[in-house]
């Protein structure tokens, strides 16, 4: 029998997820926790982080690590109440390092919350009637929707579907009460039971995605499992089921991969959750315990093959799901400024620039809060939609926005998305959130010097290969390979339903910068009406397409190679 990973032994000696957290947090010694803990802290939505910054100045004067947590909620569809969010503007100013992290999942992140405050932190949270259970860890996480409130009957059924599939798939261990809201550590004396996952709950990471076409916001082929909306005259008739897709690999490991999902057929509404159960259970019992590096389901697939999965899920369903319906996206990213539902109501799509609420425009967001009656959505693409706005109240929200010195921002800086990277981030070989809004100032230059300054062309960077800001599905994808370098995909559909391919390797900010120009210039004068960016550059041979099916292709002819 192949030997399991480290990770399966700490989940099944961990009694539900409890180790020794609560014990750890007493610890006053050093500012972390131990390895194993580490581990288990992720199913409750906290990782233990350090400033990487200050590594060197530290380890010089031989301090430890500059250590402190993040903490991640877990809210499916990312619907907040305008409560909830001063609950959470005021927990990030008390307890965390004084922002607020839009994710990609949808979802807040806090940084910086040092281990004394970490108990409290989440205290607040559960006040807030919020969590951070499974937000991390092996096991579903945050399940996201699109954010479509201006189709509010639409919006309202997916964030009720989203709240299902995570009430379904979350973890019945009590732990994270038990050790974070009531101060207690059962050790072994209460009987849990966890029916869908078992004591060592899923190989790895488990992530879902609706999404309402003709908006692919939610990047549905990214995810594990792709719930696809069809509609006919407005309304949800069933969707569209997608599985396997990913976007971590790892450099120089050409059997690691990023992969869109394959679409395997139709559910109802009501069977939605039943997929996906069953398709976590087939996952919990085929995926691969032995090298989290494989285990994602997208390995499951292609080692077992699609038809043993789907011929497996039928069997398990008792039904066979029905066949899958057309359907079409158009675009990825969120529209930008008022949306207008069909009752007059209005919902601000506002850029939140990677994410990253602080400064004046977390002051803004506040004043907002405090005088609005509707809901903040946070999207799947790190923006913020301020929803349910009667019409006589947008004066005043737009009013508060200008006070705190938001203006429009261009449109290649609208779709352009950069993961956390440096200084939190412990997998990080590049900077990404603190280096993107440096790079567009520059790109909006060349985009401008010809003629493109109103299009839509989407870039995404990350500071390492695991895909965060899922930048294998962009038009233009930076990779960070090591400090100050990236790898430069081309040809991901602006749908996201394809792939796109290495163009460079390791190149550094001026080596990007002339890359970029010239096929700018090219796309202003040589394109087709209406043809998005990265079709162009695969009409003009500048990149092949993914040329079949729907794995990664990390090859690059070696000319190319920097
Ligand atoms: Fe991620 C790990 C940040 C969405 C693929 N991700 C991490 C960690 C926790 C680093 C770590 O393990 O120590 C990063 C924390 C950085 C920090 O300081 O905050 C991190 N991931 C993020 C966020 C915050 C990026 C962002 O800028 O918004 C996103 C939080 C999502 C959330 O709210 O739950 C985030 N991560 C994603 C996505 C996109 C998505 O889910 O739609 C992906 C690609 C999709 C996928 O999973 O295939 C993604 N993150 C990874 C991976 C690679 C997984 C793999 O299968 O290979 C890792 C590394 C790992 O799991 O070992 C990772
Ligand atoms: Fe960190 Fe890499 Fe994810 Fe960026 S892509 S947040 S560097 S793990």
């Amino acid at each position: 029998m192949t030997e399991l990973s480290r990770n399966e032994h700490i989940k099944a000696g961990s009694n539900y997820l409890r180790g020794t957290i609560a014990e750890g947090l007493l610890d006053q010694i050093t500012g972390g926790l131990s390895e194993d803990d580490q581990q288990l802290t992720k199913f409750h939505g906290i990782y233990q982080q350090d400033d990487r910054d200050l590594r060197a100045e530290r380890a010089k004067k031989k301090l430890e690590k500059a250590f402190s947590f993040m903490a991640r909620l877990r809210v499916p569809g990312g619907v907040l109440t305008a409560k909830q969010w001063i609950a959470m503007h005021d927990l990030a100013a008390e307890r965390g390092g004084g922002t607020l992290r839009l994710t990609t999942r949808q979802t807040i992140q806090f940084h910086g919350i040092i281990k004394s405050n970490l108990r409290p932190a989440v205290q607040a949270i559960h006040a807030a009637l919020l969590d951070t259970v499974a937000a991390c860890g092996d096991v579903n996480r945050n399940v996201i929707a699109s954010t479509v409130p201006q189709l509010p009957a639409v919006h309202d059924e997916i964030v009720v579907l989203a709240n299902a599939l995570s009430d379904r798939l979350r973890p019945h261990s009590h732990a994270w009460h038990d050790i974070w809201i009531d101060g207690t550590q059962i050790a072994g004396g209460v009987e849990e039971d966890e029916p869908i996952y078992g004591a060592t709950y899923l190989p790895r990471k488990f992530k879902i995605a609706i999404a309402v076409p003709p908006q692919n916001d939610v990047d549905a082929f990214a995810h594990d499992i792709g719930f696809i909306a069809v509609l006919r005259a407005g309304k949800i008739t069933g969707y569209n089921v997608s599985v396997g897709g990913g976007m971590g690999m790892t450099h120089g490991e050409p059997d690691t991969f990023p992969r869109t999902g394959d679409v395997i057929g139709f559910c109802r509404p009501d069977q939605a959750v039943d997929v996906a159960e069953q398709v976590v259970r087939i996952q919990r019992d085929w995926g691969d315990r032995s090298d989290r590096k494989h285990a994602r389901l997208k390995y499951t697939i292609e080692r077992r093959g699609l038809a043993a999965f789907q011929t497996e899920l039928h069997a398990r369903l008792g039904w066979t799901l029905a066949a899958a319906k057309q359907v079409r996206f158009a675009r990825t990213g969120d529209p930008n400024g008022w949306q207008n539902a069909p009752d007059g109501t209005g919902h601000f799509f506002l850029f939140v620039e990677n994410g990253r609420v602080a400064g004046r425009l977390l002051q803004g967001l506040r004043a907002i809060a405090e005088q609005h009656d509707g809901r903040f959505i946070i999207t799947t693409n790190q923006n913020l939609v301020i929803a349910d706005v009667l019409p006589e109240r947008r004066a005043s929200i737009e009013a508060i926005l200008a006070a705190h010195g938001v203006t429009a921002a261009s449109a290649l800086r609208r779709n352009a998305m950069a993961c956390v990277a440096l200084p939190t981030c412990g997998l990080a070989l590049a900077e990404s959130e603190r280096y993107l809004p440096e790079l567009i100032t520059v790109l909006e230059a060349e985009v401008a010097r010809v003629g493109l300054a109103q299009d839509d062309i989407m870039i995404r960077m990350t500071g390492c290969p695991n895909g965060c800001a899922r930048p294998y599905l962009a038009e233009i994808g930076l990779v960070g390979t090591g400090p100050g370098l990236y790898n430069l995909y081309l040809g991901g559909a602006f749908d996201g339903s394809r792939l796109s391919k290495l163009y460079r390797r390791q190149i550094g900010h001026d080596a990007i910068v002339a890359t970029l120009a010239p096929l700018f210039a090219a796309y202003a004068t040589q394109r087709l009406a209406g043809e998005h960016f990265s079709d162009f550059v695969i009409r003009t041979g500048v990149v092949q397409a993914t040329p079949s099916g729907n794995r990664f292709h990390d090859d690059l002819p070696s000319e190319l190679a920097a």
